[in-house]
């Protein structure tokens, strides 16, 4: 891909844009950075990309027709913006980092997705292959633009990519060795219309593989297992609930894979420290992705055995007073918190709410009925997560007027015992930056908890 001076207006200033930003201008391309935000909304941010020769345009966006050769835009700015759609008419070429990042890969890239799981198990697949000595890149969606040490890694090295819809939905010539999709629920459905379109955003990813490729894909998802056979990649489903002929699943109590006609079992699903069939999933889906590039079971065993997970997906923080305080931030939406909800017994004083994404709560609520003592609600949705949890039969629903009240009011709530789980079913753009700050402001809250009890 030819990048010299090339006129390329960059769309979005976040991390995903700022590194685009680099790295064009690194390739003597001629860019400009845009974005609805003021100036005054960054903080002095920007001051090093302009040392470096980025021109922005803040406020609003340039006009597109005859100024630019290229846009390349951010995961979180629609295809509907002024800016794309001016481009789409004037036949000026649209896409997003992971496009421009996957041009410029020399290593192999295992590209995973999913609604739930996708950073446990990117996370976990860039574990198992560091552990079996290969030089490894975790990027993506997990917070590091792949754009941005992309090219620091070479053929015998390896890419893990978390990919997300959004920037699935721009990819044009993306083609990953491996392509993982682990699940499909209702997510972003603000952004993609409906489930269809949702789903097509990530069948992107497997449109451009070839044989020789692989697609990991969970048999015991209805949509995803209809993805199979979109692509030229080879098929390798992995399931929790059938034992396959080929694939890896569990069979007497064992992660079990048979490929190439031989079975193997790898390691008992007891031995696994990450919690909840949905974390077995994830192992299931990443021992399908090493295996298929060659990690040997064993190898593969070992990570597994030692693995505990991500920070803000079913953290454990602190034990106070006999209750477990449990971080699950990442639930951004009521899919991810049924799983939260699921991967405990009870009794629960769950923390929920923020910025809904289009999502209805009914699901989430029942599920939690049964087991949940006390729900704090908190946030801009505040009311309708009230009203799905009294309609599901949940008694004791608590307001807070702010996160640490809602903190606080959990702690008064529960007893020894209890598990206070913060698991939103929601974004936390209404009150965060993202879902870490809010992660982190819980974990500091019950951390400075546990040490006034001490
Ligand atoms: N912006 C506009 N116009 C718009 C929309 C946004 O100018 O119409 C601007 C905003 O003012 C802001 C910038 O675009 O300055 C933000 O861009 P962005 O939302 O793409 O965020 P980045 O900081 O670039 O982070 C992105 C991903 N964010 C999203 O997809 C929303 C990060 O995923 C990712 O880690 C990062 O790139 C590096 O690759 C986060 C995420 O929430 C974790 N992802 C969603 C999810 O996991 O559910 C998809």
């Amino acid at each position: 891909m030819e990048l010299k001076d090339k006129r390329v207006l960059v769309v979005g200033a976040g991390k995903s844009g700022m590194a685009v930003a680099r790295f064009l201008t690194g390739k003597g391309s001629r860019v400009v950075l845009t974005d609805s935000r003021e100036e005054d909304q960054f903080d002095g941010q920007l001051g090093d990309l302009r040392h470096m020769g980025v021109a922005t345009a803040l406020g609003g966006y340039p006009p597109v027709r005859g100024n630019f050769d290229l846009l390349v835009i951010s995961p979180g700015v629609p295809l509907n913006i002024p800016p794309v759609v001016e481009a789409g008419e004037a036949g000026i070429p649209v896409i997003g980092e992971l496009e421009l990042a996957g041009r410029f890969a020399r290593a192999p890239i295992i590209a995973i997705t999913g609604t739930n799981g996708k950073t446990t198990t990117t996370t976990l697949v860039g574990e198992i292959f560091k552990d079996a000595g290969h030089r490894v890149l975790v990027a993506g969606n997990i917070g590091l633009p792949l754009v941005e040490q992309v090219e620091s890694y070479g053929p015998g090295d390896v890419i893990v990519a978390e990919v997300s819809s959004f920037q699935l939905e721009t990819v044009v010539h993306f083609r990953p060795r491996v392509g993982v999709v682990l699940n499909l629920t209702p997510d972003h459905l603000d952004r993609h219309g409906d489930m269809a379109g949702y789903a097509a955003a990530k069948s992107r990813i497997s449109m451009n593989q070839r044989r020789g490729d692989y697609l990991v894909l969970n048999y015991d998802d209805s949509l995803t297992r209809e993805m199979a056979g979109r692509g030229e990649g080879d098929v390798i489903f992995f399931s929790r609930r059938h034992i396959l002929e080929r694939g890896v699943f569990v069979r007497q109590n064992a992660v079990t894979v048979s490929l190439d006609g031989t079975v193997k079992a790898v390691l008992n699903v007891g031995e696994l420290r990450i919690p909840g069939a949905h974390n077995l999933e994830n192992a299931l889906a990443a021992t399908a992705a090493c295996r298929v590039m060659g990690i040997p079971e064993e190898s593969i065993a070992g990570t597994l055995r030692r693995f505990t997970g991500v920070a803000h997906r079913l953290e454990f923080v602190a034990e106070i007073d006999g209750v477990r305080y449990i971080n699950d931030s990442k639930g951004t939406n009521p899919d991810a918190s049924i799983k939260a909800v699921e991967a405990f017994p009870g009794p629960l004083v769950l923390i929920a709410g923020g910025r809904n994404k289009g999502n209805d709560f009914t699901g989430f609520t029942r599920r939690a009925a049964g087991k949940t003592r006390a729900m704090v609600v908190v946030g801009e949705c505040a009311g309708e997560m009230a009203r799905s949890a009294a309609e599901a039969g949940i008694k004791n629903i608590l307001w807070a007027g702010n996160f640490r009240e809602a903190v606080l009011l959990a702690r008064s709530a529960a007893r020894p015992g209890d598990v206070v789980l913060l698991s939103p079913a929601c974004a936390s753009w209404d009150m965060f930056k993202n879902f870490e700050e809010r992660g982190d402001l819980f974990k500091q809250i019950v951390r400075e908890m546990a040490s006034e009890g001490s």
